[in-house]
C-alpha cells in the first residue's frame, strides 16, 4: 500500500518520559544556559532535536548485542563483527575504531595531511575542518553554488563543482592536495545529497591526478536512498548496492557511527591502503586504543555492527526522510522559510529570512533558537555565523547560510512529536518582527557554538 507519510515501522517497548515546562522555567533555564542551546540541561527539554548524533533509540537486536561484548583488551571478536560488516556493507579492506567520528577524523587529518596543504571539501563540517586546519591545511569549499542558496530546488546539492576542483587543482597543484572530502549527505547545506553521478566524476578526476577521495561516510545512508528515490537508474537497486557503489568510488572514510550506524557512541576510520592503515594503527594506540577497539568497548561496537546492517533496510530510512519531509511540509505549507529541497535528517529553518531585521553578526539563527526553545521546550541548534567561527585574523567567517537546525533522531520522536514543533514554529513566525539579536559574553577560541554564552540586545 502507498502511504504519503510512512508509518514508524517498529512498535515502542519502552518509553522515557520527557520533562513537560512552564515557560517561567524555560526563561529560568535559557539565562542560565547563556541563551546556548547545547547549555541546556537535558531534563529541561521537551523535543529534543539539538542532534540526530548519538540520540538514536537501539533495537532489541541491538540492545542484545550489547550482551555479547567480549571486553578482551586485544582481538575482541566483536571487533571481527564490526570489520565484516565495514567490509561486507562498505566495502573497505581495513577499519580502525574511534571513540567517534572526529577520533577518525584526527587519524585521518594527521596521517595524509602536510603543513601548507590544501583540503577541498562540499561545504566544512565543524570538527571535519578544525582537524584539517590543526594539520596545517587550508579547507577550500568546491560544492555547487545552489548549495549556498536556501531556495535552489537542485536534488543533489551537496555535489562538487568540477571546475572549482580543476581550479583548485591549477593554482596550487595536486601535490599540495593529499585528498579530497566528500561528505554523503553535506550536513551543513542542509543535509543534501551527492548524485552518484557526481561521486564517480569526482574520483574519476582524482584519480586523474593520483589525489585520494576520502568520504565523510556519517549519513551514507540517507545519501544512498535518495540516490534511490531521485538518480534515474537506481529506483530498483537496494540501499545496500548503492551504498557499496557509492564507496567503491573512493579510498576511505571517516564514520560518525553516532549518525547513520544507529548507534550512541561510536566511528570508525576505513582505508584500503595496506601503507595509510599502518600508519593509522600507529597513532590510534596514542590517541584511542589497541587498533582492535580503538576507543570503543567491545558491546558498542557489536551494537555499531548490528545498526549497519539495519541501517540498510529501506522501510527503516525511507520512514526517516518521511519524517524529516512531513515536518517540511507542514512549515512551507505555512509559508516558513526553510531549505529546499528538504534534506535528510533535518530542517534547517532560513533565519535571516525569519529575522531580516536582525544583522548576522548580532546572530539571528542562534536567537531563534533561543526563541523556540522559549516558546515550546522544543531544543534546536545554531548553524550559522556562530558555528562558522572566525578566520587566521580573527574576523567572522560569514556564511550564506544562517540557519537553525530541527534535527530528528533515529527512531526517537513520533508525527505527533513533530506536529507541536510545527505549531510552535509557526506562532513564532507570527511573533517575528518584536525579536533583536545577541551578544557574546563569553567567546572560546574553537569550536565556539558549543560552550558560547550571549545576552540579549536590548
Ligand atoms: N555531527 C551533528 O550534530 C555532532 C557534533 S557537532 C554538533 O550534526 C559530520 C558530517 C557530522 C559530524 C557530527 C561529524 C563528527 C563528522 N561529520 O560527532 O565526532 O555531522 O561523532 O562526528 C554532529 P562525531
Amino acid at each position: 500500500m502507498d502511504y504519503k507519510y510512512m508509518a514508524e515501522p517498529y512498535k515502542i517497548k519502552m518509553v522515557e518520559p520527557i520533562a513537560v515546562t512552564t515557560r517561567e522555567q524555560r526563561e529560568e533555564a535559557l539565562k542560565k544556559a547563556g541563551y546556548n542551546t547545547f547549555l541546556l540541561d537535558s531534563e529541561d527539554v521537551y523535543i529534543d532535536l539539538l542532534t540526530d548524533s548519538g540520540t538514536n533509540a537501539m533495537s532489541d537486536n541491538q540492545w542484545a548485542g550489547l550482551m555479547l561484548g567480549d571486553e578482551a583488551y586485544a582481538g575482541s571478536k566483536n571487533f571481527k563483527h564490526l570489520q565484516e560488516a565495514v567490509r561486507e556493507l562498505y566495502g573497505f579492506k581495513h577499519v580502525v575504531p574511534t571513540h567517534q567520528g572526529r577520533g577518525a577524523e584526527n587519524l585521518l587529518s594527521q596521517i595524509m595531511i602536510k603543513p601548507g596543504d590544501y583540503v577541498p571539501g562540499n561545504m566544512y563540517f565543524t570538527t571535519t575542518r578544525a582537524h584539517q586546519e590543526l594539520n596545517g591545511a587550508t579547507f577550500r569549499d568546491i560544492i555547487i553554488d545552489e548549495a549556498h542558496d536556501p531556495q535552489n530546488e537542485h536534488p543533489f546539492k551537496g555535489n562538487i563543482d568540477l571546475r572549482k576542483l580543476q581550479d583548485l587543482i591549477d593554482e596550487v597543484g595536486a601535490e599540495k592536495i593529499p585528498y579530497i572530502c566528500l561528505a554523503v549527505t553535506v550536513n551543513l547545506a542542509g543535509g543534501q545529497p551527492v548524485a552518484m553521478s557526481n561521486i564517480k566524476d569526482v574520483y574519476a578526476l582524482a584519480q586523474k591526478h593520483n589525489i585520494k577521495v576520502m568520504m565523510d561516510a556519517t549519513r551514507c545512508v540517507e545519501n544512498a536512498c535518495f540516490i534511490k528515490q531521485r538518480e534515474p537508474g537506481y529506483a530498483h537497486k537496494t540501499i545496500k548496492e548503492i551504498v557499496r557503489e557509492m564507496f567503491s568510488y573512493s579510498d576511505g572514510c571517516t564514520m560518525s557511527g553516532k549518525k547513520d550506524g544507529i548507534v550512541n557512541i561510536g566511528g570508525f576510520l576505513a582505508l584500503n591502503d595496506d601503507d595509510l592503515y599502518q600508519k593509522a594503527t600507529s597513532l590510534v594506540v596514542v590517541y584511542e586504543g589497541m587498533p582492535s577497539y580503538g576507543g570503543m568497548t567491545g558491546r558498542d561496537m557489536e551494537a555499531l555492527a548490528r545498526g549497519m546492517y539495519e541501517s540498510m533496510d529501506y522501510h527503516f530510512i525511507s520512514h526517516r526522510l518521511d519524517q524529516v519531509k512531513y515536518l517540511g511540509d507542514r512549515l512551507m505549507a505555512a509559508g516558513i522559510p526553510i531549505v529546499k529541497p528538504v534534506g535528510g535528517h533535518a530542517i534547517f529553518l532560513d533565519a535571516k529570512a525569519f529575522y531580516p531585521q536582525i544583522p548576522q553578526d548580532e546572530f539571528p539563527a542562534q536567537m531563534l533558537a533561543a526563541q523556540l526553545y522559549l516558546q515550546s521546550g522544543v531544543r534546536s541548534m545554531e548553524r550559522g555565523i556562530i558555528s562558522a567561527g572566525r578566520d587566521k585574523d580573527g574576523n567572522h567567517h560569514y556564511p550564506k547560510l544562517e540557519l537553525v537546525r530541527l534535527t530528528i533522531p533515529r527512531r526517537v520522536y513520533t508525527y505527533s512529536h513533530l506536529d507541536v514543533v510545527a505549531d510552535s514554529v509557526i506562532d513564532l513566525y507570527k511573533e517575528r518582527e518584536k525579536v533583536k539579536g545577541l551578544r557574546f559574553v563569553y567567546e572560546p577560541p574553537v569550536l565556539r557554538f558549543f560552550t558560547a554564552r550571549f545576552e540579549p540586545i536590548k
